[in-house]
């Protein structure tokens, strides 16, 4: 029956890096069910960080960019033979299982889970998507854009939350212009442009140098040696192409 497995043999292109973005799948369900803070729960931001790094440790990828409740995950060398499939279950599974783990080691999150005993399991939906070097930069900017859209909803929607209902929030903000979403905060006292960057544009994972001291037991005396190690983001610049180039080469 191995010809009936027909998508085994999709692969990526060859020469391209490529991005793997995983998303939650129903995560508005999983933020009601474990109770987030509305709109940024620092815990659960901190579950998807260290989700990251743990890929980081078993993938070593080139960068990671993280908001809400998506992850994209920069490769430089392909794995699994650009078997597509295989990258997709792989990634998906393994970061399903990683935040799961993660928000069970915190406690106000499992405490919220053994009161409900009705928490669905974690899943994460999974896309592939081959850049060649000029659209590196464009893509990721593209995301960033996402994050600020999503900021900026986010807030204004669980703002408007606290005067009116779920349809008549939906419907003032229906069909608005950033700057009167931007003014509406305003008139609420959330300067929108002042809140945490990590908000606005996301959180990175990438390698960075560190300074590292050892001890030379031949020599008997300190040393120090220089390490790369995953290291988290909170205050990302705007993407540019500055940016990918210090990440990517250093
Ligand atoms: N309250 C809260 N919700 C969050 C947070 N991060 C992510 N979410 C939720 O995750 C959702 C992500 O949006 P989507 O991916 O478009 O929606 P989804 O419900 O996951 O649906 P699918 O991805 O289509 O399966 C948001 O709507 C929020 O409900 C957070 O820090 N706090
Ligand atoms: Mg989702």
């Amino acid at each position: 029956m191995k010809e009936c497995e027909i998508f085994s043999n999709l692969r990526v292109p060859c020469g391209s890096k490529i991005v793997i973005r995983v998303d939650g799948r129903n995560f508005s369900r999983l933020a009601s069910n474990l109770k987030l803070e509305k709109p940024y729960d620092l815990d659960f931001v901190k579950a998807m960080i260290a989700t990251g790094h743990e890929f980081f440790r078993e993938f070593s990828p080139s960068f990671i960019y993280t908001f809400s409740d998506e992850v994209n995950i920069l490769l430089d060398e392909i794995p699994f033979k650009g078997r597509l499939e295989k990258i997709n279950s792989v990634f998906a599974s393994f970061i399903s299982g990683a935040l799961t783990r993660q928000i069970l080691r915190d406690q106000k999150f499992s405490n919220i889970i053994e009161e409900s005993g009705n928490i669905k399991s974690i899943s994460f939906d999974s896309r592939i998507i081959p850049l060649n070097s000029d659209q590196l930069v464009p893509y990721f900017k593209n995301r960033q854009d996402e994050a600020w859209r999503n900021c900026l909803n986010g807030y204004a929607y669980w703002t408007l939350r606290q005067e009116y209902d779920k349809n008549e929030a939906v419907q003032i903000l229906d069909k608005k212009k950033t700057t009167e979403i931007h003014e509406l905060l305003y008139q609420r006292k959330i300067n929108i442009t002042e809140v945490p960057t990590w908000q606005r544009r996301g959180i990175g994972i990438s390698r960075e140098n560190i300074k590292v001291e050892g001890f030379n037991p031949l020599e008997k005396k300190k040393v120090i040696s220089t390490r790369r190690r995953p290291s988290t983001n909170w205050d990302l610049p705007i993407f540019d192409d500055e940016f990918f180039r210090k990440i990517l080469i250093i």
